[in-house]
């Protein structure tokens, strides 16, 4: 299963390191790529991980997620 983010503030590779950690952090989640110019996260999941999961993960991080698709 995988999901696509988008996500508001990441303005470099810091900001796209501090996602990619949170993200990898959660449980079920097998891999991420995360892109500051498309402003996205791609995540690959084993098991299913709700969205209010992600989305507070990434707020926790200090950036804003505007969906999850
Ligand atoms: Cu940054």
């Amino acid at each position: 299963m995988k999901k696509k983010i988008t996500i508001e503030g990441m303005s470099c590779q810091n900001c796209v390191r501090h996602v990619k950690e949170a993200l990898e952090e959660l449980a079920g989640v097998q891999s991420v790529n995360v892109s500051l110019e498309r402003k996205i996260a791609e995540i690959e999941l084993n098991q299913d991980v709700d969205n209010e999961t992600i989305k507070a993960a990434i707020e926790d991080a200090g950036y804003e997620v505007t969906s999850i698709s």
